[in-house]
């Protein structure tokens, strides 16, 4: 299977994130991309190559463009006001306040982020744009030949939605391929997020559309973050309605249990007729991953993979998201991706 890669992503190591009342190296770390890199390189998955440049176009068809604008000047203004440390929200425009922008950055910080866990970095702005180019590089690839692609991208994206950054997330890289397919041939397209938490960013920018299937398999959000979506009854609205399909599943969640879910969104996919597929694969549903409550093991990501394989009967790009056990990452994403080609 093709890779797509760039080094690009180093440029985002952020320092600090703020867990359970301390202040944590950053769980989002570069060593994840290059260890998954150095996997697939050993066991020969296939060619790696570099992205092509699309620049804020393709992400202004899912992003607003004041939200882009913000990303591209958050680290300049933060700078210049605290010096080279890493951009944190301190404050949050919640609902008893007004949905405005401020000029400060400070009040800016807190109306587009929603969590304390993502620093914005000197390298934040180019990293996040690579890794929509690692994303839409692969997509055209799919486009073009119909064979799977693995899009291996850092920042992740599945949490960021229109207009909010948050969860490691800045740019969403599976809506923007998502869209980008739409825009380039697809009537229907469908995204799979197998990410251990809900892909909260995904879902709402596709909420109102059938155009887009969203179907998520992640932790019961009563529990785990992102704790204020992901939940079964919602389901889209308007037009989209009925084309959003949330399958939450307990702490403690094993392969038996998840297959049934995997099974149930496999289903609907190929009953939605989907022309193309973005698979959103996060690794976090592992048995050992640092900051999660599934107890999937490495062989269980093979049993994923042979499924996702004969059952997602569109084709393929898969955008690397969540996991952050480091030492397991290389295998259990070779894992599923070596099934996932057959
Ligand atoms: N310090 C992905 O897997 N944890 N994101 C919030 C704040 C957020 C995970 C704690 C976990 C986000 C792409
Ligand atoms: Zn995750």
């Amino acid at each position: 299977m093709l890779t797509i890669y760039s080094e690009d992503h180093r440029l985002q190591h952020g320092k600090v994130e703020l867990t359970g009342g301390h202040f944590i190296p950053v769980v989002e770390k570069p060593e994840r991309a290059e260890t998954i890199l150095a996997r697939i390189q050993a066991i020969g998955l296939g060619e790696v190559r570099a992205p092509e440049r699309f620049g804020t176009d393709p992400i202004a068809r899912v992003h607003a463009p004041h939200f882009i604008r913000f990303l591209e000047t958050a680290w300049d203004e933060w700078a210049a006001a605290h010096g080279e440390i890493d951009a944190l929200p301190t404050n949050w425009a919640v609902r008893n306040m007004r949905q405005v922008i401020p000029s400060s950055i400070e009040g800016k910080l807190g109306y587009y982020a929603s969590d304390c866990g993502t620093p914005i970095t000197a390298g934040t702005w180019r990293a996040a744009l690579s890794s929509v180019d690692v994303a839409l590089t692969g997509a055209k690839r799919v486009a073009a030949d119909g064979k799977p692609v693995f899009s291996l991208c850092r920042p992740p994206g599945h949490h960021a939605s229109t207009d909010v950054y948050c969860g490691y997330c800045f740019f969403n890289n599976a809506a923007v391929a998502a869209q980008w397919f739409r825009d380039n041939g697809a009537a229907r397209v469908a995204v799979l997020d197998i990410d251990y938490h809900h892909g909260n960013g995904t879902q709402e920018i596709f909420y109102g559309r059938d155009d887009v299937l969203f179907v998520s398999l992640h932790a019961d959000p009563n529990v785990e973050y992102p704790y204020y979506l992901g939940y079964a009854e919602e389901r889209g609205e308007g037009a989209g309605e009925g084309f959003n399909l949330n399958l939450p599943m307990p702490f403690g969640t094993i392969w038996d249990r998840y297959r049934e879910a995997l099974d149930a969104a496999l289903a609907r996919i190929r009953d939605y007729g989907a022309d193309a597929v973005v698979l959103s694969f996060g690794a976090d549903t592992f048995q050992e991953d640092p900051i999660s409550q599934f107890k999937l093991n490495s062989d269980d990501f093979t049993r994923m993979g042979e499924i996702l394989g004969r059952g997602l009967g569109a084709p393929t790009l898969t955008v690397m998201e969540g996991g952050y056990a480091v030492d397991a990452l290389g295998v259990n994403v070779s894992n599923l991706l070596q099934a996932l080609d057959g």
